[in-house]
């Protein structure tokens, strides 16, 4: 099985493409929706949270667990690739979304002018700008944390004069850095796409990383037979989730397109 891991409901957005892109694999989805939001955490709460829920999918039987979550792919990935893997689960693999969004960033971008939108905890983290000038150094790179972007879509205020209100206010500054691609770098933020587009103008490049990390994550297993050949391909989805709220199916059909049936589970 395929683990996907988010804080919420927003990975189901990262959970679709996949669908789309490889669709014979068996994936199992789990939500901390009774933690969330990660995007305010400390580092060493998101690592722990993050932690458990790799913990629990592996025991679950997931071979390879995909961090849908940019704050845990910022904040925990590392860590847990680094030294929490090769002791409990060597043979198993734990891979996040800000890779694959910036290797896309870096070649689509022209000016190398790159502008990033995430939670407080992604843009505090600097994973984007640090992986970005890893692979090219050059690039000039602009964050813009927005906090109450989650809130308003989770509010189901996406497409009302509020959100209009804040992405003015979160992007404008965008305008003087003259940047030629944008990065989404929260899984939520795709609900949000088409408006952005409008804002910024039809030039920019907008990277969404659940789209792109669809992409890569076909190439990754083309790359790594020694995966690709444990994972089931039955073509099953179970969904878990920490906490069933009241909005759980509103949210859930928000990001998946369709309603789901969910577990819950604790961690
Ligand atoms: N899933 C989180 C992220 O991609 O950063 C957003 C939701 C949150 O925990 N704040």
């Amino acid at each position: 099985m395929i683990g996907v891991f988010d804080s919420g409901f927003g990975g189901l957005a990262v959970l679709r493409e996949f669908l789309q892109a490889l669709p014979d694999y068996d994936y199992l989805y789990l939500g901390d929706n009774a933690r969330i939001p990660y995007g305010t955490r400390s580092d060493q709460v998101v690592l722990k949270f993050t932690r458990q829920a790799v913990d629990y999918l592996f025991r679950q039987g997931c071979i390879l667990i995909i961090l849908a979550c940019h704050t845990a792919s910022s904040k925990a990935l590392r860590t847990i690739q680094q030294y929490y893997l090769p002791v409990h689960y060597p043979n198993n693999r734990v891979l996040g979304v800000v890779i694959p969004t910036v290797e896309e960033a870096l070649s689509r971008t022209v000016s190398g002018r790159i502008g990033i939108i995430g939670t407080e905890g992604t843009v505090a983290s600097n994973s984007f700008p640090i992986e970005l000038h890893k692979l090219n150094p050059g690039v000039q790179v602009f964050q813009q944390a927005c906090p109450l972007l989650v809130p308003i879509i989770e509010a189901g205020e996406q497409d009302g004069e509020v959100a209009d209100l804040m992405l003015n206010k979160y992007l404008g500054p965008f305008e003087a850095h003259r940047i030629d691609t944008l990065i989404l770098g929260c899984t939520h933020y795709s609900i949000l796409k088409t408006k952005i587009k409008n804002l910024l103008g039809q030039k920019i490049q907008i990277i969404c990383s659940g789209e792109v990390t669809a992409v890569k994550l076909a190439d990754y297993l083309r790359r790594h037979p020694e995966i690709n050949q444990r994972l089931s391909r039955t073509g099953q989805r179970h969904y878990l989730t920490t906490d069933l709220t009241p909005r759980f199916q509103d949210l859930a059909s928000l990001f998946m397109g369709e309603a789901i049936q969910a577990e819950v589970i604790q961690l």
